[in-house]
Parts: structure tokens; sequence; C-alpha cells
């Protein structure tokens, strides 16, 4: 896609801070973006996978004669013919699990586990192929999930742990408590486009188109397993049909492709079906949490008890943190937040929008209305009267937090003023109508990454990167960034990313890339702006020898001298006359200690640069709050979601159209979560089965409101070198809550467990 191709904007609509259309919606809607897997190589050959049909236990056996003699059938993979891999270095740097990694394995720890791959010429050979494989197994009891009492309690996760004051004293002694337990199910990503990946090998070179979320990360581990130097991967991964946090990482399916494409020395593709991306990778975890809160009779905390609990995998470790946000919200003296893992038969748990965050705010954004209950007060007034003035936690002040304006322009555009107080008082006709607040907040992580900026001959610029674009903004807002550093319009930049081969950028996770990317943009065209600048007052070609640097701008693609000086030249027209053929340059956010040349793609590849949230003399986070209002059939207990006003603060928004877009589409996903969205786990085979997108609900138009989102933010310099905060995860946190409250408010009737299905209303 060239930039050129797009709808034509003039440059003070492109500019940053303009509501620009995204770049690669033109090619997406005709159809010409040309995503990872649908290369048609020559020779390539196709994979399935086969998994597991039982989910604790061991193979005794595989009977592959069947399926080796099935028409157009090149490769089978199993257990005992896979290469042994190296074990690769963790995302944060750490060394791997010791032993050779080894994709498929004769030990079953879940239902639903990668045991053998049939590579055939044509897709439908390999399928039907993989149906002639038969397994024996020598089956073990299962622990199915959370709620399985043999998981028992689990164990601790010390770093986890968050004290301050005598947490549990301070709540004996309160005049007002509750403790409540919340839970949420397993929950799964179901980006549309599914997981999967073409390898393929020249000599000691591998090329594997991807969707990806972090082309560096996933390349380092691709390295390491198959004993490679890191510059002899290429990873494409041009276009993403979305992540949510599942595509950050290398899978044990993409080892299986990358060996097998080794092995035939022909290229192979593997995506893997709808049913088996439930556990060709984890979701969000199961979770449940019991908060004690204390409190004055005037609804003053006094203590936060909490103590939760997420399930993992038999052999994998993932801490879903449920402590994060019931530490930040709200002012306390007292606090005690302790966490344990529980290990389960499942498939190790995964990212999902808002790792912990989300469901943490469900806890506390449900239990603090709880109180305001319990008190007779308002929900709203209860969270202004416990305002955090400061990051309690870590002792330092707020950067920014917006949280009491958000609070403020929400209800005032929601028209919170004329909510009765009291449960079941609001109806229309059979519905019976309820409003409610939640309050949601996600941190600003900063990892470093770089970016080169490239001027050409015809005056226009390039940007290029190997961060990536799922549709979230990335191609858009780089280009707006280097067209307004450079004075460029931003027609004539073009923009490449997903691209191994382009410089490095850190994970697009975390809702950071945008701040981080567009600050190295920002340097990269800065620096390419001074060059140019430069050659327009040294060169003894150019018509602007000897005047000023600073007496120079650029501004759509021309050089202006001061303003009596006339109209200038344009940039093409300079680098014509200097004869230059291009200007290029290349920056990079990295600390001056970590400028080292000898492990570069290191500094990138994992996140062990990453700073976190308070380090440095501020807290930064993003803050947000929704006003919701729910209509509930009093007869079928079936609840829609009528009305939705959020306020945000993500700081200085360098797209709003996209950042609007970015915050719909998490409240839509909150919507979901709160009322649809539930792994159901099959208790005899431990096993999820409804494991597709007809069963496995996820809304639709139908189910969605018209959405007001307001913007609340001011730019925050200590956040990022633009001033931006954390977008992409942010509002989905406090939505479920918002809702559940709503659904009180409606009903009377506390729904602790997501998601609220009507058997939980009759
Ligand atoms: N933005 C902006 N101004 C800012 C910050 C962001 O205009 N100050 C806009 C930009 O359009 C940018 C977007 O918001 O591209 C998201 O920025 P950011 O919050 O930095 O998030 P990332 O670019 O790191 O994207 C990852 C984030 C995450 S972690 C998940 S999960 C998620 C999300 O983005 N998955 C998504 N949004 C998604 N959107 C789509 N369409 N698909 C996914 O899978
Ligand atoms: Mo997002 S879950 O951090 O990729």
């Amino acid at each position: 896609m060239t930039i050129m191709e797009t709808r034509k904007h003039g440059a003070a609509d492109g500019a940053l801070g303009g509501r620009l259309s995204r770049l690669d919606g033109i090619a997406k809607i005709k159809g010409e973006a040309d995503y990872a897997v649908e290369r048609d190589l020559e020779g390539l050959t196709h994979a399935v996978i086969v998994q597991s049909t039982i989910a604790s236990g061991r193979i005794t056996g595989i009977d592959t004669s069947v399926a080796e003699r099935a028409p157009g059938v090149l490769l089978v993979l199993t257990p005992d013919n896979q290469i042994a891999l190296n074990s690769a270095t963790t995302w944060m740097d750490t060394p791997g699990p010791e032993g050779p990694y080894q994709p498929l394995l004769r030990e079953i720890t879940f239902s639903g586990q990668h045991i053998a791959a049939v590579v055939a010429e044509t897709f439908e050979q390999a399928t039907a192929a993989a149906a002639l494989i038969n397994v024996t197994y020598e089956e073990a009891p299962a622990i199915f999930s959370l709620e399985d009492p043999k998981g028992g309690e689990g164990f601790p996760i010390d770093p986890m742990t968050k004290e301050w004051g005598d947490a549990a004293a301070a709540l004996a002694a309160a005049p007002v408590k509750i403790e409540v337990e919340y839970k949420t199910p397993r929950e799964y990503n179901v980006p549309i486009e599914p997981h999967g990946l073409i390898a393929k090998w020249d000599d000691d070179r591998l090329t594997v188109w991807e969707p990806s979320q972090w082309i560096d990360g996933m390349a380092r581990t691709y390295a390491e397993w198959f004993g490679i130097p890191f510059e002899s991967v290429r990873m494409i991964s041009p276009y993403i049909g979305g992540g949510f946090g599942s595509k950050a990482f290398a899978l044990p399916h993409g080892a299986v492709a990358i060996m097998a494409a080794k092995k035939l020395g022909r290229p192979v593709k593997l995506v893997v079906t709808r049913p088996q991306t439930f556990t060709a990778f984890g979701g969000r975890p199961g979770t449940r949490q019991t908060i004690a809160l204390g409190a004055t009779e005037d609804g003053k905390l006094l203590s936060i008890v909490h103590n939760s609990a997420n399930e993992t995998s038999m052999d994998g470790m993932a801490v879903e943190p449920l402590g994060v946000v019931t530490a930040l919200m709200y002012a306390t003296p007292n606090l005690s937040s302790r966490q344990n893992v529980v290990r389960v038969n499942t498939v190790t748990p995964g990212a999902l929008r808002a790792p912990g965050e989300n469901p943490s705010a469900w806890g506390i954004e449900s239990a603090i209305d709880e109180l305001a209950y319990e008190l007779g007060m308002d929900p709203l007034e209860i969270r202004l009267k416990n305002y955090a003035e400061r990051d309690n936690e870590a002792d330092k002040p707020w950067s920014t937090r917006q949280l009491r304006e958000a609070f403020d322009a929400g209800a005032r555009a929601f028209g919170w003023v004329k909510r009765s107080h009291a449960p079941r008082s609001m109806r229309d006709g059979r519905h019976l109508i309820g409003w409610g607040v939640g309050a949601g907040t996600y941190p600003v992580r900063r990892t470093p990454g770089e970016a080169l900026v490239r001027i050409l001959a015809d005056g226009s610029a390039e940007v290029a990167s190997s961060g990536i674009d799922m549709g979230q903004g990335t191609y858009t807002i780089l280009a707006q960034t280097a067209a307004e550093t450079l004075g460029i319009p931003v027609e004539q930049i073009r923009v490449k990313l997903g691209d191994s081969a382009l410089p490095r950028a850190p994970v697009a996770g975390g809702s950071q890339l945008a701040n981080l990317m567009t600050g190295a943009v920002y340097k990269a065209a800065i620096a390419a702006r001074d060059e140019l600048v430069g050659l327009a007052i040294n060169d003894p070609n150019s018509p602007f020898r000897d005047l000023q640097a600073n007496t120079l701008t650029v501004s759509e693609g021309r050089i202006l001298p001061p303003r009596e000086g006339g109209d200038g030249i344009a940039i093409a027209e300079l680098l014509r006359q200097v004869g230059r053929d291009k200007i290029e340059v290349l920056r990079n956010t990295l600390p001056e200690d970590k400028q080292s040349k000898a492990d570069h793609y290191r500094n990138f590849s994992t996140i062990a640069t990453m700073q976190s949230p308070t380090d440095g003399d501020y807290s930064l986070h993003s803050w947000c709050a929704h006003f919701i209002e729910v209509r509930v059939d009093e007869d079928f207990g079936t609840v829609r979601v009528s009305r939705v006003v959020s306020a945000l603060d993500s700081g200085r928004l360098y797209n709003p159209k996209l950042v609007e877009s970015q915050w719909k589409g998490g409240i839509i996903m909150g919507i979901g979560q709160a009322l649809l969205e539930e792994g159901i786990v099959d208790e005899r085979y431990a096993r999820v089965i409804n494991n597709n997108l007809a069963d496995y609900l996820v809304p639709t138009n139908a189910d969605i409101p018209d959405i007001d989102v307001i913007s609340v933010g001011i730019p925050d310099p200590h956040a990022s070198i633009l001033g931006g905060k954390a977008v992409g995860e942010l509002a989905i946190v406090g939505v479920a809550p918002a809702i559940a409250n709503a659904v009180f408010h409606a009903t009377g009737k506390r729904i602790r467990e997501l998601p609220i299905t009507l058997e939980k209303l009759l």
C-alpha cells in the first residue's frame, strides 16, 4: 500500500493530532492487503496439527502407518521423530527451561495438546491423513479448572504481594465492612484471523510469514530454537487480522511448521483450525478473588484485604496480576493483596487485552459499588470520596491523573444526577432500567525501539520499522508524526512495517507501541530535517548558503527562507541542486548505557529494557470512567446494554479518530466479557467444549448501542516523548463491573461471576 493510493487529505487534517482515516483501511476493504499466510510459494506444502483427546496421562502408542500411506502425504511428525530444539530464553531475557525444547510431547497435561502433525501436498490431503493417525493413551485423573476442588488453593506468587499498614487489624476494627468473592471464567482472544505461518528454509536462512505482534521477539525465539543467528531469520508480517495479546510469542505449532520445512526441504504452511486455536495458545485464565473492604460510617475506606488466584497449566507459569487495580484506584491507609496460582490441566494461559487490570478492576469496581449500597451512598460519590491523590503503593505522585475530570465529564454527559438510588426504582414497561459506573486504569510501559526516516530524491519520505499494525493504527500515526516533523504532506510519507529486515521495534503489547514508535520516528525525523536544513545552508550549490539554520523552515515539502525571502524551494529541488539522492537517519530511544552494538538486537527483542510505570519520579497511568445503562427484561432475565458514556484520559491523542475507535473496541470487548464470553469446561473430560465462534459468543452489532467516548486527557511529558499515554487496552478495563453494577441497580441482584447470563438473573 502506498499513501498516494489513499484518500487525499489536507496537511492540517493529516498531521499529528488530525483525524486521518487509517492508511491501511482502503487496501483491507478492497481485499488487497497481503496477510502473511496468503502467500502462494512454489512447492508449498500443507501441515495439519493433531491434538490430544485426553487431558492428563501419556501416549502409549502412535500408529502412523496408515496415515503415511495416504495420498499426498510427505511427512508425519510425532514425538519420536521430531528434531530436538534448543531451549529459548524467555521474553525477560532469562534462560529458558533446561533440556531440549520439544513442541510435540508424549506426556499429556491438557486436552488439545499438540501430539503430531501431517504434511501433505494439499491441505485436504493433510487433513484426511491426520484423521488416520491412531493414538493410544494411558489416562490419569485431570483437574478440570479453578472450580475443581482437586486444584486446591494453589501456591503463592510472592512478587504479587502488596502490603501497607495493618490491613487485617484495620478491617476487624472498621465500623462498616463487606467481604465478597468475584470470579471470571476462561476467556479467549478469538481474533478473526486464526494463528498460522509459512516457513521456508534457504540453506541455513529461515523466512517466516506469520501474523505477529512482536516480530523481533518471535524471530529471536525461532533463531534460538533452531540454533541460527538472529540475522538469519526474516519474519514478515505486513498486516495482522487482530491479536489482542495472542500473537506476541512464538508458539509450539510454529516450531512444528519450521521443523517440518527443514526436514522436507520445502516450504510448509500451517494454520491451526478455529477449534485448535483454543488450545494452541491460552487466553485469559479463570480467576477468583475475595475482597474485604472496611470503611467509616461516612464512606472513607479504612482497609482493603484482597486474596486472589488464577489458574495456570501443569508445566507453565501464567500469572494474571489480580491486585494491580485494587492497590491503585482508591486511597486506603491499610492494604493487603495476595495472589495464588493453581495448577490445572489446561494450556498455559496467555495475555488477553489488559491482562491483570481487567479482572482486577472487575473485583474492586464491583466491591466499591457494594460498599456504596451498604452505606446508602451514591456509587459515584464513594469513588470521589476515596479518590487517590497519589500512588500510595509506589509512594509517588501521578504524572497526570484526569480521573476526577473523567467522572465529572462522564456523569454530566450521561445525566447521572437523574439517577434514583434504590435498586429496581427505574423502569420502562417490562424493562428494569439500571445505571452503573465503573472506573479503569492501564499503566504506561516503556520499551525502547528504533526507526529509520528517509527523505527521498522526489521530496517524499519513508519511515521504516519492524513494528506492526494489527488494526490499531501504527501505519497512520507514524506517517502523521513524520509529516508534521519533516514538514512534508502526509500523502507523501510511506510507512513500511512488519518486516524483521527493518529497524528494531518492541512488542505491540502493553499498549506502548504508539508512544514508543512515534518517539523514535520523531527523533529520527528531527535529525533528518536538521540534516536537510544543514545542506541548505552549507552546500555551495544551495540557494540558501550562509543563512542561519534557525531562519529556515520546512513546510508543505518546501524549504522556506525568512518571511521576506520568497517562497523557497521544494525539497526535491534542493536535493537535486546539492547532488544528494536521499537523506537517511536511524534513531533509537535506548538509554545511553544500552547503546552497545554487540547485543543490538537483544536490546529490542526482549523486554529486559522495559521501564515500569513507576520507574522515575512519577507514577504513569491512563485512566477511565464508564457510565452504562442496561435494560433487563424482567420475565426473561435478558440484559441489553442500551447506553454507554465513557470519559478517558490517555494523555495527548496523536489521532483522535483512531483513539476513539480503539476505545470503542475495548468497550465492545468489555460488553462481550460482561454478558457473553465464557469458555465452558466439560468437567468429565477437562476440555473447553464451546471451542468455535458459533458457541463462544462475542458481541455482534445488534448487541452494541451507540457508544459515546470523551477525551479528558492532557499531554503528559513524563509518559512519552510526544505526551501520549496508553490507549489500546485502557477502555476494556472497568466495563464489566460498570455493567454488573447497572444490573444490580436494575434488578437488586448482585452477579459476582461473569458472564451475566440470564439464568443467573431468574
Ligand atoms: N494512539 C494515539 N495517541 C496516543 C496513543 C495511541 O492516537 N497517544 C492510537 C494510535 O492509533 C495507536 C493506537 O491508538 O496505533 C494504539 O496505541 P497503543 O495504546 O500504544 O497500543 P499498541 O499500538 O501497543 O497496540 C497494542 C494494543 C494491545 S496491547 C492490544 S491487546 C490490542 C490493542 O492494541 N489489540 C488490538 N488494540 C487492538 N486493535 C485491533 N484492531 N486489534 C487488536 O488485536
Ligand atoms: Mo495486549 S494483551 O498487551 O497484546
